[in-house]
């Protein structure tokens, strides 16, 4: 391999490219950017701006401006980050990468975890960064959210049948054969239920998926867009992809030799 090919992508993995949904995060973005491109220099990050009042879209532009390999997708207005997601992985498939890593703009993923997740990538199709897995840490949290991250990864684990211990995190490697197995435009989450639409369809779709612990802090600067109608919104989700997937299930033929 040319050493410009080794700038350029990672070791059995190809070339990568990490997504960073933002919605005012100006005092988060440039650290977040340097310590990504300082922990991962051969990978490529996306800044997935939804015109941030805090005027988030302007310090991106300048990091692009001085860096290359930073590129910034400026989108019209506030949409979830769902949405941000989707519009993300449309600009990176285009494009030709060979993965796409999801992370949070506030430094609760640190991206010094991700040449841990990158090299799970080489054996799995979808790569978790998991809190809830032996050997990961959760630094800051308040008890309340402690609770309902733990509690909304139980739910979605059992009303599932996922074996994902953190279906809800959002700190992600997606091969860009995942990404064309599944039917991006069938997903209509847009908050965090996101994260668990994209684990169920992966799950569904048969691919392997590893989990790796991680250091998951709480955020420093800026304020959390976690809201009482997004975790209504996973609640419904998730319990209505329970009552399909048993209704499926009671349409499926048995296959016990009792019964023809
Ligand atoms: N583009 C875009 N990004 C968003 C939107 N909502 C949240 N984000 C970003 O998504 C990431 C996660 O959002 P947070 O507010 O940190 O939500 P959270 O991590 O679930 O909640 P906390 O743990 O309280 O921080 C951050 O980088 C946000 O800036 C949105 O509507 N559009
Ligand atoms: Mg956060």
């Amino acid at each position: 391999m040319s050493q410009a090919a080794d700038r350029t992508t990672v070791g059995g993995v190809g070339r990568v490219v990490v997504v960073v949904p933002t919605y005012n995060e100006a005092d988060n973005v440039s650290g977040i950017v340097a310590r990504v491109r300082a922990a991962a220099p051969a990978v490529d990050v996306l800044i997935a701006d939804d015109n941030s009042p805090d005027g988030t879209g302007a310090v991106a532009d300048a990091l692009a401006r001085t860096d290359e390999r930073v590129h910034v997708l400026h989108r019209p207005g506030k949409e979830g980050l769902g949405a941000a997601y989707l519009a993300g992985f449309a600009w990176a498939r285009q494009r030709g990468y060979d993965a796409v890593v999801e992370m949070d703009a506030d430094g609760s993923h640190a991206p010094e975890d991700l040449p841990a997740l990158l090299a799970a990538a080489r054996d799995a199709d979808v790569v978790i960064g998991s809190r809830w897995t032996r050997g990961a840490r959760v630094v800051n949290w308040p008890l309340r959210r402690l609770l309902l991250s733990r509690g909304g990864n139980l739910y979605a684990r059992l009303a599932l049948g996922m074996p994902v211990s953190d279906a809800t995190g959002g700190y992600r490697v997606y091969r860009s054969t995942v990404l064309d197995a599944i039917d991006l435009a069938s997903v209509r989450s847009q908050g965090y239920s996101f994260q668990v639409e994209l684990s169920r369809l992966a799950h569904r779709a048969g691919v392997r998926i590893v989990e790796v612990p991680i250091t998951f802090a709480e955020r420093e600067h800026g304020d959390s867009k976690m809201s009482p109608l997004i975790v209504a919104e996973a609640l419904w989700r998730i319990t209505t992809w329970a009552v399909q997937d048993r209704r499926a299930a009671v349409r499926r033929p048995r296959r016990s030799g009792r019964w023809p």
